[in-house]
């Protein structure tokens, strides 16, 4: 046994309403922008949509009896908006109402506290058609009083709040990559998209401490996140891999805890990025209680040799690759996930120190952290070694940032159930728990097992499987 983590730290998991319930014309539900982008033949793998998912929407009470089982103290998932308004605004849905607040209810019965994100990026399609989805500022004031409904609604219950999951993802793979829904392709899009969307982050962050600080809850937002390494010790290769991160996160979370977008992005963009008027940036200072992180993965970064081939669109910087100019790369020694993302775990301390360092200390929360693994059937999932050392590795990294001084107080794994992994359907799975999808059975896996013992432990069991430690991955790159 290691060190146990803070007494009070929370240990959960995750899941996103699209991605999981199903139901998708029950309840009186609208249509969302991911039900139009899955019928949209060629963008999801195999043609998968949500439309059953995990069923989570007849399920969910069996669904919190296996988080109870596992130990899980916190619960974070997300309103379907569509469910609530399901044209995106106007009077409340009241068996949409019904479903939340039953979830609330289980949850509180099990002694599990719900950790509500408003939007995971199921806007309601009407608003996609009537006011241009996240491209119009219209959406600012809708978005407020959609997260007004849910304050009014659930807050009672409701202590921890997150506005947004992910705006990096809703910008950059939405209206950048066109990867993901409403699927635009375009280089200026995402900036303006990603401007609406922190204001809406502001807006309800207003309108919550303003008329429901009653209720005395918090209220934050979360932002993802991956490491970046400098390839090399050349200045240019630290100030590349600087770059990255400043446009990947100091883009959404410099707004909130400096009161501006980064000077650097101003610098390269210039008109191309909006604005803030003095009142805005004034909302938006302070405006998030905790720190939620969503963190997967590492690369190399290194400043591009002119010389070479241009590699642009370079995964995982969007299509923002000449906005940065940082060229990204794999160091071979890194194993890697199914969806080819590199598993560094010391990347994850890392990411935590400069978020402590640039932000001042912040509360941090990682509200995400996974892998997806190949599962073809029960018997590899009850194998899933590779995510249970996946898990091990990086919450004892995030154990080492909290002794080297980050205010880490809670972590939430991605994700409680296999489910619809967005643009790849059904290909990929995230769960620490197998949902078979002719049946829909649910079968815990030995992530999940490993995950209730490091819970049962308060994570002295974490650091137990062994993964390799930063030197042995320094030997493996010197004896190549
Ligand atoms: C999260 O986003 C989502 O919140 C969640 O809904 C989803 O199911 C889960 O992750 C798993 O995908 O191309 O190698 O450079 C993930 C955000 C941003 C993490 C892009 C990986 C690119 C890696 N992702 N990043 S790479």
């Amino acid at each position: 046994m290691k060190q146990p983590f803070p007494a009070d730290f929370i240990w959960g998991s995750a899941t996103a309403s699209y991605q999981i319930e199903g139901g998708t014309k029950e309840g009186g539900r609208g249509a969302s922008i991911w039900d139009t982008f899955s019928q949209t033949p060629g963008k999801v793998a195999g043609g998968d949509t949500g439309d059953v998912a995990c069923d989570h929407f007849h399920r969910f009470e069996d669904d919190i009896k296996l988080m109870k089982e596992l130990g899980l103290q916190a619960y974070r998932f997300s309103i379907a908006w569509s469910r609530i308004q399901p044209d995106g605004t106007g009077e409340p849905n009241a068996e949409g109402i019904a479903f939340y607040n039953s979830i609330i209810d289980c949850l509180l019965a099990h002694d599990i506290e719900p950790w509500v994100t408003l939007y995971h990026w199921d806007l309601p399609q009407a608003l996609e058609d009537r006011v241009g989805g996240w491209l119009g500022k219209a959406i600012v004031p809708i978005f407020g009083d959609y997260a007004r409904i849910c304050f009014e609604q659930f807050g009672d219950r409701v202590k921890n709040w997150i506005t947004l999951n992910e705006p990096w993802c809703s910008a950059v793979l939405g209206y950048g990559l066109g990867v993901h829904a409403p699927g635009h392709a375009d280089a200026d899009k995402p900036y303006v998209a990603a401007h609406h969307l922190i204001l809406s982050h502001a807006a309800a962050v207003k309108i919550y401490r303003e008329e429901w600080g009653h209720q005395q809850g918090r209220i934050g937002i979360t932002n993802n996140c991956d490491w970046r390494m400098p390839l090399t010790d050349s200045e240019a290769d630290k100030a590349a891999a600087q770059r990255s991160l400043v446009f990947f996160l100091g883009w959404f979370a410099d707004p909130i805890w400096k009161g501006d977008y980064p000077a650097v992005m101003r610098e390269r963009l210039g008109d191309r990025l909006p604005v803030f008027s003095a009142e805005e940036r004034e909302l938006l200072l302070g405006s998030s209680d905790f720190f939620g992180l969503n963190h997967y993965t590492t690369m190399l970064a290194s400043e591009p040799d002119p010389d070479a081939e241009v590699e642009t669109n370079i995964a995982g910087n969007g299509g923002m690759a000449e906005d940065q100019e940082v060229h990204l790369s794999n160091d071979p020694a890194w194993t890697q996930t199914q969806m080819g993302w590199n598993i560094v775990p010391e990347g994850c301390r890392e990411l935590l120190k400069w978020i402590d360092e640039r932000y001042d200390h912040p509360e941090i929360y990682i509200t995400e952290n996974g892998c997806a693994v190949e599962e073809p059937d029960v018997e590899s999932a009850l194998q899933d070694v590779v995510r249970r050392d996946f898990f091990d590795g990086y919450l004892h990294e995030c154990r080492n940032a909290i002794e080297q001084g980050v205010d880490l107080r809670g972590y939430f794994a991605w994700s409680l159930l296999d489910n619809f992994e967005w643009s790849w359907g059904y290909e990929r799975r995230f769960g620490i728990v197998r949902v078979d999808y002719d049946t829909l059975e649910r079968t815990p896996k030995l992530s999940a097992q490993w995950y209730a013992a490091a819970i049962a432990s308060n994570g002295a069991s974490i650091g137990g499987v062994g993964h390799p430690s930063a030197e042995s991955r320094e030997q493996a790159a010197e004896s190549r």
